[in-house]
């Protein structure tokens, strides 16, 4: 017990990292990422903190809408802002894609960027602030980041290109955001609450860490994740359940009255931010999920920058997540901005919701 304390006691995500990098040459470029991605995280650690004082820049509405129709706060302009930067001047970035953007963003062929066009190498893909609606509140708010690979073949070397054919080279680049989650190459969310977290996944398990303010670093906190392979805690906006597909109506019912699989009565804890109510889930085992509705057929939650990365997360935890009839993994995603429904945890109970979906095919 003791090496094994002594192993990860006072490993900082930094040091992790180049861990990670000595053992894995082929990721030490993933290093420079996460060193912009943990100053980013500390940042908006300090901004969230900070949005409700009187003085606060942060405060209020924006004032704009996103393309989804969603009134923008300044803390999401901002916080956009703070990531978007960090990971640009890395200069190992391809193309970004953001749920504050209305479209990705290419960073090989641009002229500001050009300096960086050789090693464009990563493509990636957030949500800054996720549930900031939630700020005003107090109650936990997160980043989501999902890291791929950038097609190099994707740049416009080809500068005698004309008209269509650079747009055709320009799409190429932009669509190198819409990969299925297997294709994920890094995981992580931060979540700003009672302390801030940050949670990550190489593809070979997942490790948390928490933000010792007075060292000002992520401490490995919670080494090789495990959510336990049954529960009897369920997270979903009930107040829908009336509109949810039949399947998922009644093993929920099962839950609610003990007579599902497990026999157990299941609690209700919801906080509605994805980010807080997954990281509980991981810890304390459960049922995470915002299902297809008569509605929202695909829920609400985004593929791309919630969903696929959570997934991965979740998957490397030993956990399952589905759509009820699909893996959220191997979804391939067809605009950025797409919806998928969800309901990830505990692998029994994950089971159980995929075998009612099966039986009712
Ligand atoms: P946002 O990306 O606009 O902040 O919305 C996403 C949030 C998730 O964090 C959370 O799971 C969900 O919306 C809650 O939705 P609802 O209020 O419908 O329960
Ligand atoms: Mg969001």
């Amino acid at each position: 017990v003791l090496d094994e304390v002594c192993e990860t006691t006072g490993v900082t995500l930094k040091r992790y990292m180049n861990e990670v990098a000595m053992l894995n040459p082929e990721l030490t470029e993933l290093t420079v990422l996460f060193g912009a991605i943990d100053t980013a995280c500390k940042a908006i650690t300090n901004m969230v903190k900070r949005s409700q004082l009187p003085s606060s820049e942060t405060l209020g509405y924006q004032g704009e809408v996103n393309i989804q129709g969603e009134d923008q706060k300044k803390l999401d302009v901002i916080t956009n802002e703070v990531l978007k930067r960090a990971l640009r001047f890395t200069g190992k970035m391809g193309v970004l894609a953001s749920e504050e953007e209305d479209v990705p963003l290419d960073l090989v062929n641009t002229e500001k960027d050009a300096i960086f066009a050789d090693t464009g190498k990563y493509v990636a893909v957030f949500d800054p602030l996720d549930g900031s609606s939630n700020v005003d509140a107090g109650i936990p708010t997160g980043t989501i980041i999902g890291i791929y690979d950038h097609d190099e073949n994707c740049a416009m070397d080809d500068e005698s290109c004309e008209g269509d054919e650079c747009a055709q080279q320009e799409l190429n680049c932009l669509s190198n955001t819409l990969q299925a989650g297997t294709n994920l190459v890094a995981a992580a969310y931060c979540l700003y609450s009672s302390s801030t977290f940050f949670v990550l996944t190489l593809g070979a398990g997942t490790y948390g860490f928490t933000l010792d303010e007075n060292l000002g670093e992520f401490v490995l906190s919670h080494p090789n994740m495990k959510i336990p392979e049954t529960s009897s805690i369920m997270s979903f906006n009930e107040a829908n359940t009336h509109m949810w597909d039949e399947p998922l109506q009644k093993v929920v019912k099962g839950w609610r009255d003990g007579t599902g699989k497990s026999g157990q009565q299941f609690s209700s804890r919801y906080i509605g931010s994805m980010v807080g109510d997954v990281h509980r889930t991981l810890l304390y085992g459960g049922v995470f999920g915002y299902p297809g509705d008569t509605k929202n057929v695909n829920g609400k939650l985004r593929l791309l920058y919630e969903g696929a990365p959570m997934s991965f997360i979740m998957e490397q935890a030993g956990g399952i997540s589905t759509t009820g009839t699909k893996r959220v993994m191997e979804i391939q995603p067809e605009y950025v901005h797409q919806r998928v429904p969800i309901i990830m945890g505990s692998k029994n109970d994950i089971e159980e919701v995929m075998e009612a979906y099966a039986a009712a095919e």
